[in-house]
């Protein structure tokens, strides 16, 4: 009998990623919020899932955070400033050897968790996978890609991954999780402020880029200065392709802005500011970003980190 996935979070991934193991026959539990959430999600037949314009719906099983049973396996599905007040409500149901994937994008959240929990492993992951809520229990599979999932601490690859394998889940396992996540921070802070600071979509900013190149030289600096020189190598190029690629797109963090959402700031832009000032690092066009962004923010009432 394989071991049940439960997922803490039924947004966008969480849900993404419940209802492809539940399709593969796989056991599957959603963890909701409290009793209100959960009498919500019953009164309807599950989780659905839109792809290609088609959508199923599965009958993936709900529970709260203080169902007695234990949980040997926890993906991680919310945003990174929830991931520690999440887990924690479910500490007490963790078994001694309960593992963890932490679905979270930029980097500050993950470490706060291993922090919380030091007997159980942690799998980190990145994940180039797009999808949105076009309502309660629903997601639409937006953009298909790829995640890496990796362990710092122990290089050797879960068992289950063939479960991921079985829900078509396209991943793979990484040795290099933490230059994969600091690659992804470092581009996501050189496009995404930028596009809320610009109100534009990821294209517009090929016509600002003087500034992209300035905050790829001080994002480079900042990963050697960080030991990770693998993720700056031809950062700059690599933000242009992004830009190129997703050229139609708005970034997540302008989604998030434009639709009244926190933003993901302190595990990004402020992380990797945070780290500067760790190594007493002056980039000063980052850090001046920070503050427009900051301000921006301020001045649509959303919070500052
Ligand atoms: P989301 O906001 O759609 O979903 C998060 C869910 O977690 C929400 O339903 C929220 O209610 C729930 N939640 C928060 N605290 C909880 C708690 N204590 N108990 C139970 N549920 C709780 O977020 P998302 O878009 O799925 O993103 C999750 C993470 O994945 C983020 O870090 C994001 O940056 C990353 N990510 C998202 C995408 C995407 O396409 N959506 C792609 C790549 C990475
Ligand atoms: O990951 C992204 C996001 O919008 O969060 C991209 C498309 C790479 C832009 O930074």
């Amino acid at each position: 009998m394989s071991t049940t996935w439960h997922i803490l979070g039924a947004g966008s991934l969480g849900t993404l990623w419940a209802t492809r193991l539940a399709r593969a026959g796989l056991p599957v539990r959603m963890i909701l919020r409290d009793k209100a959430r959960l009498a919500s999600y019953q009164a309807g037949k599950g989780l659905t899932l839109v792809e290609h314009g088609i959508e199923k719906t599965y009958p993936v099983i709900g529970e709260t955070p203080d169902n007695p049973e234990p949980i040997h396996r926890l993906l991680v599905a919310c945003k990174a400033y929830d991931a520690q007040s999440a887990v924690a409500h479910l500490q007490h149901r963790l078994s001694p050897h309960a593992e963890l994937v932490l679905l979270q994008n930029g980097l500050g959240s993950q470490d706060a968790v291993v922090a919380q929990l030091p007997q159980a492993r942690c799998i980190f992951a990145s994940s180039t996978e797009g999808a949105f809520r076009d309502g309660d229990w629903r997601v639409v599979f937006a953009g298909h890609g790829y995640t890496w999932l990796g362990d710092a601490a122990h290089p050797a690859p879960p068992l289950w991954l063939n479960d991921l394998h079985a829900a078509g889940i396209p991943h793979e396992w990484s040795t290099d999780i933490l230059t994969r996540l600091w690659r992804k921070l470092a581009l996501n802070c050189a496009i995404n402020p930028l596009t809320v600071l610009y109100q534009c979509r990821n294209g517009e900013l090929q016509t600002h880029q003087c500034e992209v190149a300035t905050l790829c030289a001080e994002l480079g600096e900042l990963l050697e200065c960080c030991g990770q020189p693998d993720a700056a190598l031809d950062l700059q190029h690599e933000v242009e392709r992004v830009i190129h690629a997703t050229a139609a797109n708005y970034s997540s963090m302008y989604q998030d802005v434009a639709n009244a959402r926190r933003t993901e700031i302190s595990y990004l832009l402020g992380y990797a500011c945070q780290a500067a000032a760790r190594h007493q690092l002056n980039l000063p066009h980052l850090q001046q970003l920070q503050v427009r962004l900051i301000d921006q923010l301020v001045a649509r009432g959303l919070p500052r980190d």
